[in-house]
């Protein structure tokens, strides 16, 4: 080979067919489909040093599903489903991150994973159809199509409080939790946050740790998640209806094997409610929250009694009247916070070592080289835990250079809040397909089975693509528009969308409040999406 023909050689980036960013829940599944049934050219990068996304990242103590765990995994092989056994109810962060690892081993993926490599720009070239991408280590491939699978909850949102570097002991983020943990004996611990995260680790933090502080901005309702092991037989129940519970999963709201009672909750006697709601409490889980009374997250009346049913809860079991009251979430309907479901978090604070403080009321004015101090007091503690969650939807993205057509940025873009198609595709972006992401109902729905949709459809797509002779896809700005507007629209019947979450993202400063996932349920999304592959995919342009 001629010095030239080498250097050619040597700078051509590799060409693939895609390329995958992540690998967790939707990266092995886009590995799987795209590879292995489309028998396409497929490479995923991964920033973390193993697979798992979410279940990788987020190992702090507690760290749990809060979805029950034989519906919160892969439907697209039977074999997989019958095979895997889960130990229990609400699988704990190893046991996922297990599973996960298994899937890669068993579909032989790992050989198309880069590990240890985050994605830190990709450029459309208009010329080619091909996306440029490019990764940390300074590696750059072209791809046809570019697939984000970067999760909806990646993008971890350290608070903006001053003196954050002086503390002189240990501080952690919930999501990039030490692989080998933290020895809490003997330690006065710090916790800032009570969304999900804070409220699955405090109990744990508690147990072993001196002395425990949590600091609230907002209250949270959570439900008793009821965990428990499975006995051989109810492994047995379950895998003998497999299908069947995976069909439903597809069918139902929100992607779970149930619906909603179909009652509101003012066709009952006080007395009923009392007992429906009291029944769902017990059961435990996301029942509450997506199979109780039908209007429960469209009329503010019928929420807030639900909301007063979970606050007399607290009060029953905080035995300390101004914690109770603390505890207690009065200014956001329940369900417009993303709602944790926990074990045992309430009746943690009736434990001698744990101490709530209201950081709304006397908010964090340092965090100084022993601790932090609020405008009321100066606390001193060994290590401080960060459970301050993410910039959630749109962060994992944006923090890719993404550039479309003629130069676009997808930062300038999405600077007034996210627009997309579907929330898998975005104008002026051909060839790149976002799996969950903003505009679908994504978080609203349990993550696998909105994940297998997405790849599903969009491996649909470039089925079509392909025998169509096309290599460009994308939305057209009309089509955008026009879902971007029903998008606003359906979530002005709902209440998911009005507390200061990070559904809206409220939880970043500046961040333009817009609601992000879509909030019109699987069944009518589902219907849309389906709209449009039998419309010939009305919305979308194809080119060569
Ligand atoms: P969340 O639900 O965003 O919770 C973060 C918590 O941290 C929440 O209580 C916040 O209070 C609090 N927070 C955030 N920034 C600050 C600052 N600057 N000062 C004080 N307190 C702050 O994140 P999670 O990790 O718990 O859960 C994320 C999702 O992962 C979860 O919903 C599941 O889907 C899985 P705020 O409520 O904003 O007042």
């Amino acid at each position: 080979m001629s010095d030239a023909a080498k250097n050619l050689t040597e700078t051509e980036p590799r060409q693939l067919d895609a390329v995958v960013i992540g690998a967790g829940f939707a990266g092995l599944c886009s590995l799987y489909k795209f590879r292995e049934i489309l028998g396409m050219d497929v490479q995923v990068y991964e920033t973390g040093d193993g697979v798992g996304g979410t279940w990788y990242w987020n190992r702090y103590p507690g760290a749990r599903c809060d979805s029950e765990s034989f519906y919160y995994c892969f439907s697209f092989d039977d074999d997989l489903a019958q095979e895997w056994e889960w130990s229990g109810k609400y699988p704990e962060q190893p046991e996922i991150e297990r599973y996960l690892n298994h899937v890669a081993d068993r579909f032989d993926l790992r050989r198309d994973i880069q590990l240890s490599t985050r994605v830190t720009s990709a450029r459309f070239d208009d010329a080619t159809h091909r996306w440029e991408v490019r990764t940390e280590h300074g590696d750059c491939v072209s791809a046809q199509f570019l697939i984000t699978a970067v999760g909806c909850l990646s993008a971890t949102n350290f608070p903006d409080i001053q003196g954050l570097e002086s503390f002189q002991g240990e501080s952690f983020h919930t999501s990039r939790w030490p692989k080998g943990g933290v020895d809490f004996r003997g330690k006065r611990v710090g916790l800032i946050g009570t969304g999900s995260t804070g409220i699955q680790a405090t109990p744990v933090i508690a147990a072993e740790a001196d002395q425990l502080t949590v600091f609230q901005r907002t209250p949270n309702f959570t439900i008793p998640a009821r965990h428990a092991a499975f006995a051989p037989a109810d492994q047995a129940e379950i895998k003998k209806n497999y299908a069947e519970i995976f069909q439903r999963t597809r069918e139902s709201p929100a992607g779970f094997p149930y619906f909603p009672i179909e009652r509101s909750t003012h066709d009952v006697s006080a007395e009923e409610r009392e007992e429906i709601l009291e029944g769902l409490w017990e059961e435990g889980g996301f029942k509450f929250l997506w199979g109780g009374f039908s209007d429960l997250l469209i009329d503010p009346a019928a929420n807030e009694l639900a909301s007063e049913f979970v606050r007399n809860k607290i009060r029953e079991i905080v035995k300390d009247p101004e914690t109770a009251e603390l505890l207690c979430p009065k200014c956001h309907p329940y369900g417009s916070k993303r709602p944790p479901i926990d074990t045992d978090y309430y009746v943690t604070f009736n434990r001698d070592n744990v101490n709530l403080v209201d950081i709304k009321s006397a908010p964090i004015e340092e965090i100084t080289s022993t601790g932090l101090r609020t405008t009321e007091t100066e606390y001193e503690f060994d290590v401080l835990v960060y459970a301050t969650g993410f910039d959630a939807m749109t962060g994992s993205l944006l923090r890719i250079d993404i550039e479309g057509a003629g130069g676009l940025r997808l930062a300038d873009a999405w600077a007034d809040g996210p627009r997309t198609f579907l929330g898998i595709q975005v104008a002026g972006f051909p060839n790149l397909f976002t799996i969950t992401g903003p505009g679908s109902p994504s978080v609203l729905i349990n993550m696998p089975v909105a994940i297998e949709h997405h790849v599903d459809w969009i491996a649909d797509c470039i089925t079509h693509m392909k025998e169509a002779g096309k290599t460009r896809v994308e939305a057209t700005p009309s089509a955008q528009d026009s879902w971007v507007e029903h998008v606003a629209e359906v979530s002005e019947y709902s209440l998911l969308g009005t507390g200061n979450s990070w559904y809206v993202g409220a939880n970043i400063p500046g961040k333009p409040r817009v609601v992000s996932p879509y909030t019109g349920g699987q069944p009518l999304y589902r219907e849309r999406c389906e709209a449009v592959v039998n419309s010939g995919y009305e919305g979308m342009e194809f080119g060569a």
